[in-house]
């Protein structure tokens, strides 16, 4: 067990938390105040190795100066006009953003679960107007294991007791297939009802699931085949997250419906966004769909930056060579308390071997009392994904990190 002493300041701004806000979360015991690229502050001014990146919203590191510089200079002058009204920054930012990914349209939202309701609205409608799925019919097929947020539709669609229990009544007409089986997905595509199958091309909160190489072009040849749109949930593998632009880039294929969120705004602000060409985002017509913020100027100029700054500091490629590194460390330490090492770039995750269910999070006190921060994930696996900027000798550091750190499963 690691002696979990807590500084007063900490346990003050716990006490806080605990006493006027929601339990909804379990925190690991650290109050944080500052952050810069792949490093952020407790408020007693100790420095931690940042080993979760906000869930992959800070690809581009805390506090990046051009992204911050954006945001201020754009909070200076405007920072929302509503859909009501046009904005000099909307047509920019829908231009770039459209040119960036290779579609015709983008639907911009604000959070990653709004960006998943857009296109299950997207897939829905075009089912009715364009594939003539009778109305009130449409069916979307899910993968097992899936998370992309908390709302009534996108617990509807969880196999996690955790985020759907006693939240019920559920939304119908939407199905699950195990993740990776391309056979059980070709038999509910049998329905003509189906309008799409939505599924992250890494399955994050799962435990950083990898499919195997040739799952996403199954995919796309099934959707092709029995004319079901594709959609990829690359929130959390967006973005440079997995040594790709697109976690879809591994295997070339390209989805009918991009989602996009998190790193977006490189942790700055909610910014989310539904990328799609004309067949699919014109059958939504004005007054159909939409939000306060979706689109607001700042969050335009803050996301065109994030992206010019992930293309231009060549952070897909470190978060490739990176990932690579922190693997073939993490394996060469041959600890027997690491089942499994894997991931993709940047996302990655160990599987804990230990008779103590407590083991991962036992292992996460220890890993902050020595410098990096992660957190579990369903009980034995911890998610390692630092900012993409991180360095070879900062890798190395960290491993080490780990590597002492396990003695904590030793006792
Ligand atoms: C929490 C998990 C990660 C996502 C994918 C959509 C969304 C998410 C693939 C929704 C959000 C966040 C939510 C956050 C913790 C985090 C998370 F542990 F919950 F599952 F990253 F794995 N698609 N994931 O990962 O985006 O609406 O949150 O902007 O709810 O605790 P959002």
């Amino acid at each position: 067990m690691v002696a979990n002493i807590l500084s007063d300041k900490t346990q003050y701004y716990l006490q806080l938390e605990s006493q006027f806000g929601a339990h909804n979360y379990h925190p690991l015991p650290v109050v944080l105040e500052r952050g810069e690229g792949v490093f952020v502050w407790d408020v007693d001014g100790k420095r931690y190795f940042d080993f979760l990146s906000g869930y992959s919203a800070i690809n581009q590191g805390h506090c990046h100066p051009r992204i911050v510089n954006a945001l201020v200079e754009q909070a200076k002058r405007l920072t929302l006009t509503s859909r009501a009204f046009h904005s000099n920054l909307l047509g920019e930012y829908e231009k770039f953003i459209t040119e960036y990914f290779g579609y015709e349209k983008v639907l911009p939202m604000n959070t990653g679960v709004e960006g998943g309701e857009t296109a299950i609205k997207l897939a829905r409608r075009w089912g009715y107007v364009k594939k003539g799925i009778p109305d009130n019919q449409a069916k979307v097929i899910f993968a097992g294991g899936n998370f992309w947020g908390r709302t009534l539709a996108a617990i509807s669609s969880s196999t996690d007791p955790a985020s759907y229990k006693a939240f019920g009544p559920y939304m119908p007409g939407f199905e699950i297939v195990p993740y990776n089986d391309l056979a059980a997905l070709e038999k509910a595509f049998q329905d003509t009802n189906v309008a799409a199958y939505m599924v992250e091309p890494i399955q994050g909160e799962a435990g950083v699931v990898v499919p195997d190489f040739g799952y996403l072009q199954g995919v796309r040849d099934l959707c092709n085949e029995y004319n079901v749109l594709f959609i990829a949930d690359e929130i959390q593998t967006g973005l440079g997250r997995t040594g790709k632009m697109l976690a879809c880039d591994h295997e070339n294929v390209r989805p009918d419906i991009l989602v996009l969120g998190k790193a977006l705004s490189g942790g700055v602000l909610p910014v989310s966004a539904v990328l799609a060409d004309d067949h699919v985002m014109m059958n939504i017509k004005p007054g159909e769909h939409g939000s306060t913020y979706g689109g607001n100027p700042l969050a335009c100029a803050v996301a065109m930056e994030a992206l010019k700054v992930l293309r231009e500091e060549g952070m897909v490629e470190n978060a490739a060579a990176m990932g690579l590194l922190l693997r073939e460390e993490l394996e060469k330490l041959e600890s027997p308390f690491i089942r499994t090492v894997r991931g993709k770039g940047l996302l990655d995750a160990i599987v804990i071997e230990h008779s103590n269910k407590d083991a991962a999070w036992q292992l996460c006190l220890a890993l902050k009392e020595n410098g990096l921060l992660a957190k579990p994930t369903h009980g034995d696996k911890i998610r390692f994904a630092p900012p993409l900027v991180i360095n070879e000798a900062q890798i190395k550091e960290c491993v080490e990190i780990i590597h002492k750190s396990m003695d904590v499963l030793a006792s």
